[in-house]
């Protein structure tokens, strides 16, 4: 009774636990969690994501000792959002059916991680800690995407060298495992949850970048070749950023105030390189997948579901479109990424055995029209020149390696580079280019009076494109071609014409 009526200003936090609704209380007791787990990153998607995981593992094997040190990178929002809660937050679950809450207890300390960097490497040393979790976005590696290798000239990176306490990712894993080293707190697996090809060796080779510049820890690297382990992953939710509805959603299901609501789809999927230095939770009984080799699932899913949603994002926010669900709908985009999918995508996929693949495709094409979930398209146009190489341009380069013609792929190619020039869309909604190289596309670009213009100083943008797609005329055409139609004649009519011409 309490939990229904009571006073909806109460906010969620350990002493309103008994009031909760018992369908939507977490599946273990978020009190006799301990911690196991530090994860860096902690925004709404590995709350969504590896949290629920981790949780189910511990309900179904009752052992509790894998709460999350959750580190925030560079706002205080989730501090402030978690730590009065004593961490906990509810999951939103919407889809066409309705929505269902489910509030998780699994992070048990939050730690803003740019002021509180002593604590953040403490977590790291402690030999409790047995796994490190990663979602930091692309651009949070701050990497060279030519090479892979960690970007020595950024100026943060230069600044965690030589030996400020350190605020950069890899540095404050560097420094953590060193510290870990020294505490002679065993072995530990770090695992990179982020949409990024072979996650978890790029993130063994950044850290090798990083060691390879201390000149004061000799045989660390050593240590991290014995000791650490580096997993793969592919990881799978649709996690929109919550907003005030949904706060408000969640008041009335919980009867509570929670300021750390997060949304998500029902879907969720985790494959993972059984590769670990230790012990780990039990994330099988939680649904996920472990394996020996999860690049076929990793590349799968970055160049079909992801591929697709950024085409969606920048084709979906020229035609006005607010809402992926509602772009899946508008200017015979359903249908562009349905033939991308289908006709461009997998022939380049090496499919894993017994995996169904006209399945996958279907539900993919369901899950972004699903009404419920507000994902706003220009969300996920966001940082593009970090997420097109692994999305769209890898599909381009097998099909031309393979004397085909990659022209959906390119259009979409196209798709981006008009929305990272055009300011407005055709609604005149504006059209925000968020992105570490947004200075530089505008440099390149600012005096590019025609699409051919356009076209060749983004391509020239080789951090991008590489040397060899830069200098693919093949390629070229094909993207000048769509962006040609884009400047001219908006999305729908171009659209037609390129499914036209792809047969
Ligand atoms: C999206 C992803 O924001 C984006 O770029 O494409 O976050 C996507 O929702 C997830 O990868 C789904 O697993």
């Amino acid at each position: 009774m309490a939990a229904r009526c009571g006073d909806v200003t109460r906010r969620l936090d350990f002493a309103a636990l008994d009031l909760l609704p018992s369908a939507v209380r977490p599946l273990v007791d978020p009190r006799e969690v301990s911690l196991g787990i530090v994860h860096l990153g902690i925004g709404a998607f590995h709350r969504a994501h590896q949290a629920v995981f981790t949780e189910a593992a511990m309900a179904a094997t009752g052992d509790l000792g894998w709460g999350v040190c959750g580190v925030s990178q560079r706002s205080r929002t989730v501090v402030d959002q978690l730590a009065p809660q004593d961490g906990l937050y509810t999951v939103l679950e919407r889809s066409a059916a309705g929505a269902g809450a489910q509030v998780v207890g699994t992070v048990r300390e939050v730690v803003g991680g740019a002021d509180d960097v002593a604590t953040v490497l403490a977590r790291i040393a402690a030999p409790s800690t047995r796994i490190i979790t990663l979602t930091v976005t692309e651009k949070g590696y701050r990497l060279r995407p030519a090479n892979g290798h960690l970007d020595l000239s950024d100026t943060e990176v230069v600044a965690d060298l030589v030996g400020r306490p350190p605020r950069t990712v890899v540095g404050q894993l560097v420094r953590g495992l060193e510290r870990r080293r020294r505490a002679d707190a065993g072995p530990i697996t770090v695992v990179c949850c982020d949409n990024l090809p072979a996650n978890g060796a790029m993130v063994r080779r950044l850290v090798g970048d990083f060691c390879d510049r201390l000149p004061d820890s000799p045989g660390l690297a050593d240590w991290i070749a014995q000791s650490v382990r580096f997993p793969g992953t592919m990881v799978d939710r649709i996690v929109p950023a919550a907003v005030a509805a949904d706060r408000a959603e969640v008041t009335h299901l919980l009867g509570l105030r929670d300021e750390g609501t997060v949304v998500a789809e029902p879907f969720r999927q985790w494959v993972i390189e059984d590769d670990f230095a230790g012990d780990r939770p039990a994330w099988e009984r939680a649904g996920a997948t472990l394996t020996d080799d999860v690049a076929p699932y990793e590349t799968m899913k970055l160049r079909l579901l992801n591929g697709s949603h950024s085409t969606l994002a920048y084709l979906g926010a020229l035609a006005g479109c607010e809402f992926i669900a509602d772009a899946v709908r508008t200017a015979g985009l359903g249908e562009l990424v349905d033939r991308l999918m289908a006709d461009e995508v997998r022939p380049t996929l090496a499919v894993p055995p017994g995996f169904d693949i006209d399945e996958y495709c279907a539900i993919l094409l369901e899950r972004f029209a699903n009404p419920a979930l507000r994902h706003r398209t220009v969300q996920i146009a966001m940082d593009g020149s970090q997420k097109l190489p692994q999305r769209l341009l890898g599909t381009a380069r097998d099909l031309l390696a393979d004397g085909r013609s990659p022209r959906l792929t390119a259009f979409s190619v196209a798709g981006w580079m008009r929305y990272v020039t055009a300011e407005v869309s055709e609604t005149r909604t504006p059209l925000p280019v968020d992105d570490p190289l947004a200075g530089r596309i505008a440099a390149v670009t600012a005096r590019a009076g025609t699409p051919a213009a356009v076209c060749d100083a983004l391509l020239g943008l080789t951090e991008i494109f590489g040397e060899d797609l830069a200098a693919d005329p093949v390629f070229r055409d094909l993207v000048l071609d769509g962006l040609e139609r884009l400047t001219g004649g908006g999305v729908a009519p171009s659209i037609r014409a390129v499914l036209n011409e792809a047969g």
